[in-house]
């Protein structure tokens, strides 16, 4: 009866990303294997973040799950995949001073209990799985001391949510797409650590709060069977935007970097109004933030701001430095007060967020 009674527990922290050259579409929908490569940059842990706690216990009857205290299930063929790909990968572990010892066959017979929580609200397009199974994942290797590195680690949480591969690092990530028909080299790896290009400021503009109407795994999936220029953005343009878009960050280029930017996030969402049916996840806030930093660039005479938009209407903001941002702040507040016609309520400034 003693035995029952050791719990080992484990707790990682992991932030959410935002793409900059987006994933949309998929070629294999069950390992969740991408129709092209993606760039995003991750933010810093202190904003948008999820803190999971892992938990193993010879007490523990099944595997179970708390999201923000609620309880949900794991019988979701994404769990399942995640849940499955680290036991296989567990290895000894040794707590001596609890006197504990698991061999790597026990993992198999023992279950986990897992607590997750948000920083942000969830499924408000501000990418909460990303970081939930970045988490998930990471935490889960932790407590079964998997010697996988961040990038094979990587292609496991791939399993449970496409961009979430992403999360495993800081710093500007690439998630390479991979050849392989089982999915092994469909993982990201890292372009460059968050120090190097820290005069960035990423402020994300909540226009909405409000649940998305279209979840982004049916969005891609009708897409992928309706959209021409869906096919023609990631044979041709994708490929393209890749490199250019890894000089540009290497370079710490802003100019480069922000048009990549705002042109990829703009095609995104012409794909989508391609589908059909069409899919709207901006809405007219969105579309008068684009009017207004495309108007503030050009009389700029150089971009001074990047903007780019997920499966949702909020505005992901990238200042090219801190006098910038709080100028973008002052003016935002001013041309979209809150609580005014707009819908646009509340900021979250990502200060320094790479
Ligand atoms: C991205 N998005 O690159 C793109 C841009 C939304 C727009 O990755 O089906 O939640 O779990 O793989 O990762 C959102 O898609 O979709 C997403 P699944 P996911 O960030």
């Amino acid at each position: 009866a003693d035995s029952k009674k050791w719990v080992l527990m484990a707790t990682a922290q992991t932030p959410t990303n935002i793409a900059v050259i987006k994933y949309w579409g998929k070629r294999d929908e069950t390992l969740i294997l991408p129709v092209n490569d993606s760039i995003s940059v991750t933010l810093d842990p202190s904003h948008l973040c999820t803190t999971t706690t892992v938990a193993v216990s010879p007490g523990f009857e099944q595997d179970r799950m708390w999201l923000n205290g609620k309880e949900i299930s794991l019988s979701g063929g994404r769990f399942q995949s995640c849940l499955r790909e680290i036991r296989s990968r567990a290895c000894d572990v040794e707590d001596k001073e609890k006197g504990i010892k698991i061999e790597k066959k026990d993992w198999e017979k023992l279950h986990v209990h897992i607590a997750s929580y948000n920083n942000f609200p969830t499924a408000a397009g501000l990418a909460s799985s990303a970081a939930g199974f970045a988490c998930l994942v990471f935490s889960l290797a932790k407590l079964m001391n998997l010697k996988e590195n961040p990038s094979q680690l990587s292609a496991i949480a791939r399993q449970g949510s496409g961009s979430a591969c992403r999360s495993l690092f800081g710093g500007f990530v690439k998630w390479i797409m991979g050849k392989d028909e089982n999915g092994s080299d469909s993982l990201a790896v890292q372009l460059v650590e968050e120090e190097h290009w820290n005069e960035l400021v990423i402020i994300i503009a909540v226009v909405s709060a409000r649940q998305k109407e279209t979840s982004s795994t049916s969005g891609m999936r009708e897409s992928v069977e309706t959209s021409l220029l869906l096919q023609h953005r990631a044979k041709e343009i994708v490929p393209k935007r890749i490199v250019k878009m890894e000089e540009a960050i290497k370079n710490r280029d802003f100019s480069s970097f922000a048009q990549l930017t705002c042109a990829d996030s703009n095609q995104f969402h012409a794909v989508c109004l391609d589908t059909s049916p069409p899919i709207f996840y901006m809405n007219d806030t969105s579309h008068r933030i684009i009017s207004y930093v495309e108007k503030w660039n050009r009389s700029e005479g150089s971009p001074q701001v990047a903007y780019t938009f997920d499966a949702g209407p909020n505005a992901v903001l990238i200042a090219r430095d801190r006098q910038v941002a709080a100028q973008l702040l002052r003016r935002l507040l001013f041309f979209f007060p809150p609580n005014s016609d707009t819908d646009l309520n509340s900021y979250v400034l990502g200060d320094k967020s790479i």
